[in-house]
């Protein structure tokens, strides 16, 4: 019985087509998916094994960290650190990079990742995600320092998603357009599902945290109210509203269906010294990589996401993703609003 292309398969005849290739990158992609495996197994089968809830700890950004977050965390160390394929790596979940311990063999491949993303939705059985980004580390790098890990996101040389959702899905970018897979769990292989993902470049499709409207900047606050007009207001259609607070969910969304997703910097997040909320080397570039592979953007509103010069491990910046015509527009908005000249049609 043909069950499809496995995400196995793909990745080796991917590797057969860059000449000299060891494949060290593909057994690394294969232990990464190995590892979002069995975080699909913790977090389904959660409420029964008593790991739902908060942990009672915080992390490096004085967040509440859930069981499930630690648990996750410590399936990607344990995944990866004994491979052989990586010179370090650093996760949403700890203060500093990791080194690979001294006892296992050192490779050429920095990873950073968020081992559980939107983890305030773990408790109420909604969709929850892993977030990885894939660098080179700088060459005979034996001990990479901080440094070293704050590349921009072009230099990405892979970046992917696992959604845990009502199936387990796979979404991944090598550089070369986008590809999901779906975990067949009769046979435990991720299966090639959704060839070729693209945004359409339009949308009528907003998500965005609305409670925070009152602290929005002008240019975020005149885009939404623009669309919540509808059809009697400057854009003649009406749209629609998502907000899933999982931002894998949303951006799974938009990867199917297309639509823009905003979390913007606001008052209430300046107050506090922050540049944004999401986090720029496991969140914000991985993301930016996979949407703009499949035809999207990615914004800050006022800069290309992926062409920020990281200054920390746990930067945050403001994130504006998704069908590009939309993005674009956005962009626009704070060009006008910062006194640029330039309009949209
Ligand atoms: P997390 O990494 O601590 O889970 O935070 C990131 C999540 C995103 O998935 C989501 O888009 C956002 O936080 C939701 O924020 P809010 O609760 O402010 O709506
Ligand atoms: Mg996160």
């Amino acid at each position: 019985m043909d069950h499809g292309t496995t995400l196995t398969q793909f990745i080796i005849e991917e590797q057969r087509r860059i000449p000299g290739a060891t494949g060290d990158f593909t057994s690394l992609l294969n232990d990464v998916v190995t590892a979002c495996k069995k975080i699909a197994c913790a977090v389904n089968r959660g409420g029964l094994i008593g790991i739902l809830g908060s942990a009672g700890s915080e992390n490096v950004q004085g967040e509440t960290q859930k069981k499930l977050d630690i648990i996750s965390n410590d399936v990607m160390v344990n995944s990866l650190e004994w491979t052989g394929h990586l010179a370090g790596m650093a996760s949403e979940e700890m203060d500093d990079p990791l080194p690979i311990p001294a006892m296992y063999p050192k490779g050429k491949y920095l990873i950073l990742f968020d081992p559980l993303d939107g983890s305030s939705n773990i408790d109420v059985n909604v969709s929850v995600g892993t977030i990885f980004s894939i660098l080179c580390a700088p060459e005979d790098c034996e001990n990479p320092t901080l440094e070293d890990f704050l590349q921009p996101g072009t230099r990405q040389i892979c970046a992917g998603y696992a959604v845990y959702g009502p199936a387990t899905m796979l979404v991944l970018t090598s550089g070369h357009g986008v590809n999901g897979f779906t975990l067949d769990r009769s046979i435990g292989e991720f299966i090639l599902s959704h060839p070729d993902m693209i945004i359409p470049a339009d949308t009528r499709e907003f998500a965005i945290n609305m409670s925070n409207q009152r602290h929005w900047e002008a240019p975020v606050k005149r885009y939404v109210d623009e669309c919540i007009q509808g059809q009697e207001g400057p854009r003649g259609e009406d749209f629609n509203m998502r907000w899933v607070a999982s931002m894998v969910a949303e951006v799974h969304r938009i990867l199917t269906r297309g639509g823009i997703f905003m979390y913007p910097i606001d008052e209430k997040l300046k107050a506090r010294d922050q540049a944004g909320k999401l986090r720029l080397m496991y969140e914000a570039n991985p993301m930016g990589f996979i949407v703009e592979q499949a035809g999207g953007a990615c914004s800050t509103g006022r800069e290309r996401i992926m062409e920020l010069e990281p200054s920390g491990l746990h930067q945050r910046v403001p994130v504006i993703l998704g069908s590009r015509n939309e993005v674009e527009r956005v962009v626009a908005y704070h060009r006008e609003s910062d006194g640029g000249k330039q309009q949209v049609a």
